[in-house]
C-alpha cells in the first residue's frame, strides 16, 4: 500500500477509536437530566412547552381565514441541549400562523408596579422576512378559535426582520379617553433584532410604573425610553391646536424673497456657450508619430521550448507598448480641449429681500377640544390572552419559556436558569463546531438523517447515530485495506503486525494478484490538455 492511502487508513482507524471513546465518554458518566423551568408562583402567565397534553389544552389554533400553518411543540434539532426540552414550533414557511392561550381570569397592568415580558426565540433556518413578535390580545369576550392579524390586543412585542427592516416592536395599543378609541402607539427608537445566527435569543420587555420602558436581548440592555416622550405618535394629544376655521388670507404674503425687478440678462450673456472647447493654437509634438501603432511584438520573446507548431499552432509573440510612443504618442493626433473664457452658464436673477413680506401664516391656537391627559400610560389595558399571529416566509421558528411577571427579580432569575443555561450550552457547542458550526454540523445533518431512519426500526437515535458514524468509518478503513495492500515501507508494515497482533515470525509473505486479461493494472500518463498550451499562445509575462 502506497505511504498516503496508509495514512489515511491510519487516520480512519484513528477516527473510530477516538470517536468510539468519545462515545464511551458521552455515556458514562450519566449526562444531567432536564427539569422543566418554573418561574415563581407570581407570574401572570407561563409556558415552557415541555408537557405536550397540557400545551394541546392550554393553547388554540386558530381557524380564522388563510391562517392554515402548522404548528407543533418538538425539541427541533440536535444541537439543543436536553430532547425534553420541547419549545412551541412554527412549521410552515409562507403561510399565516395564530395560536393564543387564554390567561385565566386576564391580567391588568397594577398600580405603582412594573411589567416584565419575555420569551425566547430559535430560528433553525435562514430567516428571511416574517415577524416573530407576540401580543397580549384584549377584549373581554376574547373567542381564540377567530384569532387574526385584527385581532384586539394591549401590547405587541418582538423581532421582526423583513429585507432591510429588522428591529423589535414595542407598539402600544392606547384607549383614547375622550373618543374611547384606540390608537397604536410605536416605541421611537427599537433595538435591532438578532436573526443572523441559530442559538436562543432572549427578548425581554420592562414597562415601569413611572413610565420609562426598557428592552433587553439576551438579558443586556438596549435601549430604553419613555412613555410620555418616546412614543409616536405621542400618547397624550398637544393642549392646543389650529383653529379649523381660520384660513390664511388671500393677500398674506409669505414670500421673504423675490426677483430684483432692476435685474436683467445682459444682451451678450450666451447660456449655450461650451464649458470646454478645442486649443486652437495647440500643436502636434515633433516626436508623435501618427504612422506608428500603440502596441509591437516583443522582439525579445522567444517560442518556448515545448511549443509544438503542429500541434499548437504557429507561435506568436505577445504585444508590448511601441517604444517609439513613448516620447509623446502615436496614432491620429487630436487638439487637447481648454476651459471656455467665454462660459457663463445659466444667467439666474438676483433675489432681494420683498418690501411685502409679512411672515410665515399660522392658524389661530385654539385649545384642542380633543384634549386628554394620561399621566399613567403604563396602566394600559386588560389583556386575556398570549397569541402569536404571524405571516411569515421562513419555518423552523421555536418559540419557549414564556414569562409575564411584575417580578423583574423574578424574571432575570429565571432567564438566567433557563436562557442562561441554554446560552452557555450553545456557546460551547459553537466553539466545537456545533450550533451555526461547519463541517460538523453538516456530517452532523448527515447522522441525523440517516439516524431518523434507524429509529423507526426501534434504535434509540443516539446509538443510531453512534452505531452509523462508527460503522461508516469502519467500511472506509477496510475498503482501503482491501483495495490498496501490497507493497510498502516498513515502519506500515510494522504497524500492521501490531494493530493485528501477528509477530514478527509469523507474517505472511503477500502475493500480489496477477492481472486478468481484462484488468489493466497500470495507470496511464495523463496526456496534457491542449486547452492550457493553447493558454500560452501569444502570452508572455512583460
Ligand atoms: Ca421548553
Amino acid at each position: 500500500m502506497s505511504s498516503p492511502l496508509r495514512l489515511v487508513a491510519l487516520a480512519a482507524i484513528c477516527a473510530i477509536s477516538v470517536y468510539a471513546e468519545e462515545v464511551s465518554e458521552a455515556t458514562e458518566p450519566e449526562p444531567p437530566k432536564y427539569e422543566s423551568p418554573q418561574p415563581s408562583s407570581d407570574a401572570l402567565f407561563f409556558e415552557n412547552f415541555d408537557d405536550e397534553s397540557s400545551f394541546k389544552n392550554k393553547w388554540v389554533l386558530t381557524k380564522a381565514d388563510e391562517y392554515d400553518g402548522e404548528w407543533g411543540v418538538s425539541a427541533g434539532n440536535t444541537t439543543v441541549q436536553f430532547a425534553e426540552d420541547l419549545a412551541l414550533e412554527l412549521k410552515n414557511e409562507a403561510k399565516k400562523h395564530g395560536i393564543a392561550a387564554a390567561i385565566d381570569g386576564g391580567a391588568a397592568a397594577v398600580e405603582g408596579q412594573p411589567l416584565v415580558i419575555q420569551y425566547e426565540v430559535r430560528l433553525e433556518n435562514t430567516h428571511s422576512c416574517g415577524g416573530l413578535y407576540i401580543k397580549l390580545l384584549s377584549g373581554e369576550s376574547l373567542d381564540l378559535t377567530k384569532f387574526d392579524g385584527a385581532s384586539p390586543y394591549s401590547i405587541m412585542f418582538g423581532p421582526d426582520h423583513c429585507g432591510g427592516t429588522n428591529k423589535v416592536h414595542f407598539i402600544l395599543r392606547h384607549k383614547n379617553p375622550k373618543t374611547g378609541e384606540y390608537e397604536e402607539k410605536h416605541a421611537k427608537n427599537p433595538p435591532s433584532a438578532v436573526t443572523s445566527d441559530k442559538k436562543t435569543h432572549l427578548y425581554k420587555l420592562v414597562i415601569n410604573a413611572d413610565n420609562t420602558y426598557e428592552f433587553f436581548i439576551d438579558q443586556e440592555s438596549k435601549g430604553k425610553g419613555n412613555l410620555l416622550d418616546d412614543m409616536q405618535p405621542a400618547i397624550n394629544p398637544p393642549k392646543l391646536v389650529d383653529d379649523p376655521s381660520d384660513s390664511k388670507p388671500e393677500d398674506w404674503v409669505d414670500e421673504a424673497k423675490i426677483n430684483d425687478p432692476a435685474a436683467s440678462k445682459p444682451d451678450d450673456w450666451d447660456e449655450d456657450a461650451p464649458k470646454m472647447i478645442l486649443d486652437e493654437e495647440a500643436v502636434i509634438p515633433s516626436e508623435w508619430r501618427e504612422d506608428e501603432p500603440d502596441e509591437v511584438a516583443d522582439p525579445d520573446a522567444k517560442m518556448p521550448e515545448d511549443w509544438d507548431e503542429e500541434e499548437d499552432g504557429d507561435w506568436e509573440a505577445p504585444m508590448v507598448k511601441n517604444p517609439l510612443c513613448e516620447a509623446a504618442g502615436c496614432g491620429k493626433w487630436e487638439r487637447p480641449k481648454i476651459k471656455n473664457p467665454d462660459y457663463k452658464g445659466k444667467w439666474e436673477h438676483p433675489q432681494i429681500d420683498n418690501p411685502d413680506y409679512i411672515g410665515e401664516w399660522k392658524a389661530k391656537q385654539i385649545d384642542n377640544p380633543n384634549f386628554f391627559e394620561d399621566k399613567t400610560p403604563y396602566m394600559f389595558s386588560t389583556f386575556s390572552a398570549v397569541g402569536i399571529e404571524l405571516w411569515t416566509m421562513s419555518n423552523g421558528i421555536f418559540f419557549d419559556n414564556f414569562l409575564i411577571t411584575r417580578n423583574v427579580e423574578d424574571a432575570a432569575a429565571f432567564a438566567a436558569s433557563t436562557w442562561g443555561a441554554k446560552s452557555v450550552f450553545e456557546t460551547s457547542k459553537a466553539s466545537s463546531g456545533g450550533v451555526g458550526g461547519g463541517v460538523m454540523e453538516s456530517v452532523n445533518k448527515l447522522l441525523d438523517s440517516a439516524a431518523d431512519t434507524v429509529e423507526g426500526l426501534g434504535m434509540p437515535k443516539a446509538h443510531a447515530k453512534n452505531s452509523i458514524f462508527v460503522a461508516i468509518a469502519i467500511v472506509i478503513a477496510t475498503t482501503i485495506f482491501l483495495c490498496c495492500s501490497g507493497g510498502g515501507d516498513d515502519e506500515f508494515e510494522e504497524f500492521e503486525n501490531h494493530s493485528v497482533g501477528a509477530s514478527a515470525n509469523n507474517t505472511v509473505e503477500e502475493v500480489p494478484p496477477e492481472p486478468t486479461a481484462s484488468e489493466d493494472t497500470s495507470i496511464p500518463e495523463p496526456e496534457k490538455p491542449a486547452e492550457s498550451k493553447k493558454k500560452k499562445k501569444g502570452k508572455k509575462k512583460v
